[in-house]
């Protein structure tokens, strides 16, 4: 007699769990992330190792990696490091729509180039920059109010920027404010 109140008592609680499982187990399958590898060139070279490759979704910034080969971000083997952008990026209320458009930056300018969010997907792409580098108020030309915002920055007088650092080592120090200071008067032909 026990043994069957027993027997019985586990299969309600078997019974019990199926009938509950499909809910739980349906509400717990992540959402696959859109994986992205590929090259990456700044007027035409390959991006220095420590440029770091920035991934926008709606004016958000949804990931990020760090160019570690030159030209190259991540690999398409199935351990190597990719760009990696979760669905649910920026907020469960808010999850990343098929073909929504990805718009990337290297080191702070935007490249030519934009893609579209899959999930499940593995993405290989090519991005240029061809935004003029060091020209940080945006008026065409690097000039003397790029070269204060840099030096303002090596100070910490303003937020440090990514397009400020021209030495790819994601700060912004005396050594790049010196280095936009002489492109500036010609002392030295790039940044
Ligand atoms: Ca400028
Ligand atoms: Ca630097």
């Amino acid at each position: 007699m026990r043994n069957r109140i027993i027997i019985a008592s586990i299969l309600i609680i078997a019974l019990a769990m199926i009938a509950v499982l499909p809910a739980a187990a349906l509400s717990s399958i992540p959402t696959l992330p859109c994986e992205i590898s590929g090259t990456v060139t700044i007027n035409g070279e390959p991006a220095p190792p420590g440029a770091i490759v920035t991934a926008f979704v709606a004016g958000n910034e949804v990931a990020r990696i760090i160019v570690r080969e030159p030209g190259m971000i991540g690999g398409s083997g199935p351990f190597d490091e990719r760009l990696i952008i979760q669905q649910s990026a920026y907020g469960e209320e808010r999850e990343i729509q098929p073909g929504a458009e990805i718009a990337f930056f290297i080191h702070g300018y935007p490249a030519d180039e934009t893609a579209r969010f899959g999930s499940g997907e593995s993405l290989r792409i090519s991005i240029t920059q061809t935004a003029l580098k060091g020209d940080l108020n945006g008026n065409g030309r690097v000039d003397i109010g790029d070269v204060s915002r840099v030096a303002y920055m090596s100070v910490g007088l303003v937020e440090e920027e990514l397009r400020g650092d021209f030495s790819y080592d994601g700060r912004v120090q005396a050594a790049d404010a010196a280095r936009i200071a002489y492109f500036y008067v010609g002392k030295i032909p790039a940044l």
